[in-house]
């Protein structure tokens, strides 16, 4: 029933009237106000007036199923979804539900995440309130080849997500970050599953930075959130929203090609450290090269210091700037 109302408010564009949701219902006045304490709880700012009744003034940045499911308008992505007020780890979970059957498309969304994770076993710090902390399942029938690429798509349609809902202009830190003046406002964690050589599921996982206020101590020169730059509160419902429509539209290109050829271009003048001395370190230690953009396979062009050119293929590696993180 609190839904029903909450539905009939946010299409309304003015009041409407308690005995009006009390016909629609079949309940009482006081049923209907209930409801509406409880919407006024969680946040929904809710005029209610005598001999008019009520009115929704504004959502602002409400994280719930319900406000999730109304700014999806995907096709597929996330028309699966599961949000969580508090959980270990969206991947983890978006990975328990892919290996029990969950279907292609499938979204896990938490407000906060106590064991947010990021590459190598680091963690990822993901408190209640201000960030979008989500995950994605794919079913792909392309080969593990291709499955490094999916991070790349994905950093695409994060970026013109957070350009849609905010204005904010992004650059991309290859392989797996999003950066705005030079610190990071989003990571991205994709993880694979494979069976008798064959993949199985993949699970990109995003982590925004939206209206955080602050960080703490060890990532206050590094990490910076959405609000921060633009001033105002930004609904990460909407932005998840967007992240889902935009990721479809760069993932069917993607599928198309069989490679980024699509989006290389976009991609590569939008890359942080172009053209510029970059450390890039592996297993194997760290060398400094120049960046030149990425290939179609989404590996990192880079030419040594003696002059000798390589693809770095985007894997486990890391890169930073020569004299900070871009
Ligand atoms: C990443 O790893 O950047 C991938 C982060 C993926 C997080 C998402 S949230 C939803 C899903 N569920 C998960 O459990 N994970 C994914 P990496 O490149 O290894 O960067 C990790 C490093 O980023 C840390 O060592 C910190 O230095 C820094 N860091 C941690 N939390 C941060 C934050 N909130 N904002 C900016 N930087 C952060």
């Amino acid at each position: 029933m609190k839904e029903t109302i909450l539905n009939i408010l946010q299409e309304a564009e003015n009041y409407i009237s308690g005995q009006y949701l009390c016909e629609i219902l079949g309940v009482s006045r006081t049923a209907v106000w209930k409801c509406i304490r409880q919407l006024q709880e969680e946040g929904y700012v809710i005029d209610a007036v005598k001999n008019r009744g009520y009115c929704l003034r504004e959502s602002g940045d409400i994280l719930s199923l319900h406000e999730l499911k109304r700014h999806m308008g995907t096709e597929w992505m996330g028309q699966n979804l599961y949000f969580h007020d508090t959980i270990d780890s969206t991947n983890l979970e978006a990975k328990r539900l892919a290996d029990s059957g969950a279907p292609e498309g499938t979204l896990v969304v938490a407000d906060c995440q106590e064991s947010g994770r990021g590459r190598l076993g680091r963690v990822w710090t993901s408190p209640a309130g201000c960030g979008l902390w989500m995950s994605m399942v794919l079913k792909p029938s392309f080969s593990a080849m291709q499955a490094s690429m999916v991070t790349l798509v994905t950093a695409m349609a994060v970026m013109d997500a957070i350009e849609e809902v905010t204005g904010v202009q992004v650059q991309i830190k290859w392989p797996n970050d999003l950066v705005i003046q030079g610190r990071k406002v989003c990571g991205i964690l994709t993880e694979m599953s494979m069976e008798e050589g064959r993949i199985s599921f993949i699970v990109p996982g995003i982590g925004i930075n939206v209206n955080n206020d602050h960080f703490p101590e060890e990532l206050r020169e590094k990490a910076i959130s959405l609000a921060m730059l633009t001033g105002s509160t930004v609904s990460r419902a909407a932005l998840a929203g967007a992240v889902c429509r935009s990721f479809e539209k760069y993932y069917a290109d993607f599928l198309e090609k069989g490679n980024l050829s699509g989006m290389k271009d976009a991609y590569n003048e939008r890359l942080v450290n172009r053209n510029q001395q970059v450390v890039i370190s592996d297993g194997a230690g760290s060398f400094t090269c120049l960046s030149e953009g990425i290939d179609e396979t989404g590996a990192l062009l880079v030419q040594r210091e003696d002059g000798r050119r390589e693809a770095v293929s985007a894997g486990e590696v890391s890169v930073r700037g020569v004299y900070g993180y871009v």
